[in-house]
């Protein structure tokens, strides 16, 4: 078949199988087009996106504004090195550094590398300014929690699946309960080697786990009074996902580290960044850290025209409402129903416990159910589906999607 012909879905999922490593199991459903709050299979098919990429397309797909910084960009000058300056970075390193609050940024590509990059930051200050001996450096962690795919990132999950047979593993992690402070409290007493606590505001790949109120100022607050850095991985939970521009601004928390990516770029091009004030980020001299695409140009101009959409668009109170209908319907239909136990999340992060077992594949049928029925889907473990539309979504497309959902679950009922 010539590759300029067009691709049936069987011809793509073929060649994926004989041409791609196995990563991953997705969905049968092979997407050529997106648009907003809609994506098209190469049938032609629509669906509703209740995905996302993840968090990464919160300003919807394709997003004109965002798409023709890259394009404008991308015709002019598309990655420089940081060997040289360029007119892009520092405009952007004002603008990104303003708009979420801190003195500076250290720009880098994908998630994972900006969670490395933090761990970095957080042990070079543990050993410079904190006066931590060498090599001693511990860093808390959560149970359940994701924070990327590098070796040393995969050291500190509990996912068995994520680390098993990827060691040997990287020192110097300390894991306790999410969502408990005393836990917290106990860990930071155990040691004075303790560099920072990294956590997930809301735990999304675990399965939309959003914990108790007040959790995040509680250990922010234990972090300050132990002089630990509270590092808040906002890949998923930033960028307005939760009804708040952070995940963490609910709870008027700001932390010493932030680490972003996913829609800081609306899912355009790979852009990452970290986030901390002087006496943190200025631990990095010349030489120290970097990456050949990390703060290109491209992504430069791209995420800039991703935040400036955030705003204008309102993304973040529209989340808020819009995630409060979510619930409240889905909860009306979970109160008498035997499939869905439970609807939780916050602003358009939201996930429903299907009830039946972790191994059981019922949520896995129920989202090739819904998407036959028009709507993308995904369950993260096991039993529960994670639902995540863009941010660009309207009351009347939500509530379409909320009868495509009730609808199916309806079809799962016992
Ligand atoms: C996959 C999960 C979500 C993240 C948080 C860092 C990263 C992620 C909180 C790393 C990335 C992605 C990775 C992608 C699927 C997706 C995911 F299911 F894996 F866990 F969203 F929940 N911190 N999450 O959620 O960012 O390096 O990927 O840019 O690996 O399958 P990345």
């Amino acid at each position: 078949m010539s590759v300029l012909e067009k691709l049936t879905s069987a011809d793509a999922i073929a060649l994926e199988d004989k041409y791609g490593a196995h990563n991953y199991h997705p969905l049968p459903v092979v997407l050529s087009r997106g648009e907003g709050v809609y994506v098209w299979d190469v049938e032609g098919k629509k669906y509703y996106d209740f995905l996302s990429a993840y968090s990464a397309v919160n300003q919807g797909h394709c997003h004109p504004k965002i798409v023709g910084a890259m394009i404008n960009q991308a015709q002019t000058l598309t990655l420089t090195s940081r060997a040289f300056y360029n007119d892009k970075l520092g405009v952007y390193e004002e603008f990104i550094t303003n708009y979420f609050g801190f003195d500076k940024v250290l720009p880098m590509n994908t998630g994972a590398e900006a969670v490395e990059t933090a761990l970095k930051i957080s042990r070079k200050w543990a050993y410079e300014k904190k006066g931590i001996q060498e090599n001693q450096a511990q860093i808390i962690v959560c149970e359940g929690n994701f924070h990327g795919r590098t070796t040393t990132i995969i050291s500190f999950s509990n996912d068995e699946n994520a680390r098993k047979n990827f060691g040997p593993y990287t020192e110097g992690f300390i894991r306790i309960p999410y969502n408990d402070i005393d836990a917290l409290e106990k860990a930071l007493q155990s040691s004075n080697n303790i560099a920072g606590f990294l956590v997930e505001p809301i735990q999304g790949e675990a399965g939309v786990y959003v914990p108790n109120d007040g959790y995040l100022a509680k250990a922010k607050a234990l972090c300050e009074a132990n002089n630990v850095l509270f590092i808040a991985d906002e890949v998923q939970t930033g960028i307005a996902r939760t009804g708040k521009l952070l995940a963490v601004h609910h709870e008027n928390v700001q932390p010493d580290v932030l680490i972003l990516g996913k829609a800081v770029s609306g899912g355009v091009y790979p852009v990452s960044a970290v986030l901390a004030n002087d006496e943190i980020m200025n631990v990095i001299k010349p030489g120290q850290h970097g990456s050949t695409f990390g703060g290109n140009p491209v992504a430069a101009a791209v995420a800039i025209a991703a935040l400036e959409v955030v705003k204008d668009e309102n993304l973040a109170e529209n989340a808020e409402r819009l995630g409060a209908i979510f619930r409240e319907k889905i909860g009306e239909f979970v109160t008498n129903s035997n499939i869905a136990t439970l609807v939780r999340g916050k602003g358009l992060l939201n996930a429903i416990v299907i009830n039946d077992t972790e191994e059981s594949d019922t949520a896995w049928n129920i989202c090739m159910k819904l998407a036959e029925n028009g709507l993308l889907a995904k369950p993260t473990h096991g039993n529960i589906i994670r639902f995540a539309p863009p941010l660009v979504m309207n009351e009347e497309q939500l509530l379409d999607c909320v009868s495509i959902i009730i609808n199916t679950l309806k079809e799962f009922e016992k």
